[in-house]
């Protein structure tokens, strides 16, 4: 039998009520693709799990099938959430394929063109609120508590339940589980699925390397941040829904939540793509993240397996590179202007 997506998968893993209906875009089994360059040079047997292969670009599609599934059977008729882009985009795909309506709330002016995009073509409703992601989710949570709005957002359970896929893909192509996971931290739903993933399925234990952008960083600085700025727009979260898991996560697996530049954020998403892996600026602070701490020295990684997880498609956010390099250039339709060019 061909793939047919998560929860045919590993849905008896999953605590999901009898009423849930599967609504699937065939979303989860991605790549655990090697990284051999940066590998050797760090002394690690380095992989990437690739969730931007997923059928909207992001990982947020294995929670989204868990979330919409779940809303589906339970007979709910319109489904909302808060997003930085990646879940709007999601929820929107997922919504249209159930056939119910999709609110998404985003902060406005700050998220990323693919992502909008993405729900707007998917059809869902998207209303920009003059604030940030978090005054977003808080508008949302009120709603969803006084009408029979269906939240989406990672605080849904199910989304936990769903996302704890990748960790048990991860596993099954191991043969166990890593010695070091290592990706990045926003809201805190992933970190928080990827440990309870790790743990139910009992295939050893990963420490873990949760990674915030510097201006971003709730969970380094100990307390909120009212303003959150960073070029990684999908992680420009000031009070994470999932703050205190995340913590336990990192203290539990003996790993830890550090933060990185933003500068060092588009030099990992720069060293992935000489690789052939075009991320977005989120999805590469993983990797940031395990080169700070292996220059720091905070990390012993030589002999290590090494899994980092890059959550989102560089094809997103195209605007961070077309704006950083210049134009391709433009030649009369000439042989001789090609040539040279080229020579
Ligand atoms: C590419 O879409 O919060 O720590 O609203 O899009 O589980 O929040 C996105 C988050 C990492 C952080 N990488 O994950 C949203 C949203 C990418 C992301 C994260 C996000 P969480």
């Amino acid at each position: 039998m061909s793939y047919q997506g998560i929860l045919h998968r590993y849905g008896h893993l999953l605590d999901l009520p009898a009423h849930t209906r599967a609504i699937s875009l065939l979303e989860g089994n991605t790549p655990l693709v090697p990284l051999p360059r940066l590998g050797h040079e760090l002394g690690c047997e380095l992989f990437v799990k690739y969730e931007g292969l997923n059928p909207t670009g992001s990982f947020k599609d294995r929670g989204m099938t868990a979330a919409i599934s779940e809303a589906l059977g339970r007979g709910a008729q319109t489904v909302i959430c808060a997003s930085t882009g990646n879940t709007a985009a999601s929820a929107a795909a997922y919504a249209a394929r159930a056939g119910l309506r999709a609110i998404v709330l985003i902060p406005q002016g700050k998220v990323a063109a693919g992502k909008l995009a993405g729900a707007i073509a998917y059809g869902a409703e998207v209303i920009q609120v003059d604030g940030s992601f978090d005054d977003a989710l808080a508008l949302v949570v009120e709603i969803t508590q006084k009408t029979p709005l269906a939240l989406v957002n990672s605080i849904n359970p199910y989304r936990i339940e769903g996302q704890k896929s990748s960790a048990f893909e991860i596993c099954d192509d191991l043969g166990a589980a890593p010695d070091w996971l290592c990706l990045p931290v926003g809201n805190a739903g992933n970190i928080t699925a990827y440990w309870a993933g790790f743990k139910q399925y009992q295939k050893g234990l990963p420490q873990i390397l949760g990674v915030q952008a510097a201006g971003a960083a709730p969970l380094v600085l100990g307390h909120p941040v009212e303003k959150p700025e960073t070029v990684a727009t999908a992680i420009r979260i000031g009070r994470p829904a999932r703050g205190e898991q995340a913590l336990q996560a990192a203290q539990e697996s003996r790993g830890q939540i550090i933060a990185v530049s933003d500068a060092e954020i588009l030099q990992a998403q720069k060293i992935l793509a000489s690789e052939g892996l075009w991320v977005e600026p989120a999805s590469a602070a993983g990797i940031a993240g395990l080169l700070a701490q292996t220059q720091s020295a905070g990390m012993e990684v030589r002999g290590k397996k090494i899994v980092v997880v890059c959550t989102g498609h560089g094809m997103k956010d195209p605007a961070i590179i077309t704006e950083s390099f210049t134009s391709p250039k433009v030649i009369p339709a000439d042989y001789d202007s090609l040539f040279a060019l080229v020579e």
